[in-house]
């Protein structure tokens, strides 16, 4: 199994979707998006750096070993190298990597409802909706 992600600000829903990911098979490894992948993609650096939110999910019970996305169009490459049967994404990303699906199993996993970085982002820094409890 392999899936990729961010996990900046590591909250439930990023847990859910590592458990959920490696029950599918034995051996689960995370390709941990670079703060340069990060920057590219949303012009911001992530609150922990790459190192940090590495050391994080390597201590995820369910994960067997972690490593550094540098490069969206690299997942061919990581998936080969990782020997991976199954690659595992949330749906936000549905249909995104279906043409991997001649090296291996592309699976999309329903996302945990009303949890983001960006909204406990929002909340922390007085910008978002207190929570109700
Ligand atoms: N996730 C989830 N439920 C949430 C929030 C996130 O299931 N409420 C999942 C996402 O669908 C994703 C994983 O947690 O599978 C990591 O989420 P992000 O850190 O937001 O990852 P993202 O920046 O979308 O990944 O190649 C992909 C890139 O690395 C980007």
């Amino acid at each position: 199994m392999i899936t990729f992600g961010t996990f900046d600000v590591f909250h439930v829903g990023h847990v859910r979707v590592l458990n959920r990911a490696a029950e599918l098979g034995d051996r689960l490894v995370v390709g941990i998006s670079s703060d340069a992948l990060n920057f590219a993609k949303k012009a911001r650096y992530p609150v922990f750096t790459q190192d940090e939110r590495m050391e994080i999910v390597a201590n995820i019970r369910s994960v067997s070993g972690v490593f550094i996305e540098e490069s969206l169009e690299a997942k061919r490459d990581y998936v080969v190298e990782q020997q991976a049967a199954v690659l595992v994404m949330g749906d936000d990303w549905t249909g995104k990597f279906d043409s991997l699906s001649d090296i291996c199993e592309v699976v999309y996993l329903p996302r945990t409802p009303s949890v983001s970085t960006t909204a406990i982002i929002e909340l922390i820094t007085g910008g978002g909706p207190l929570p109700e409890s």
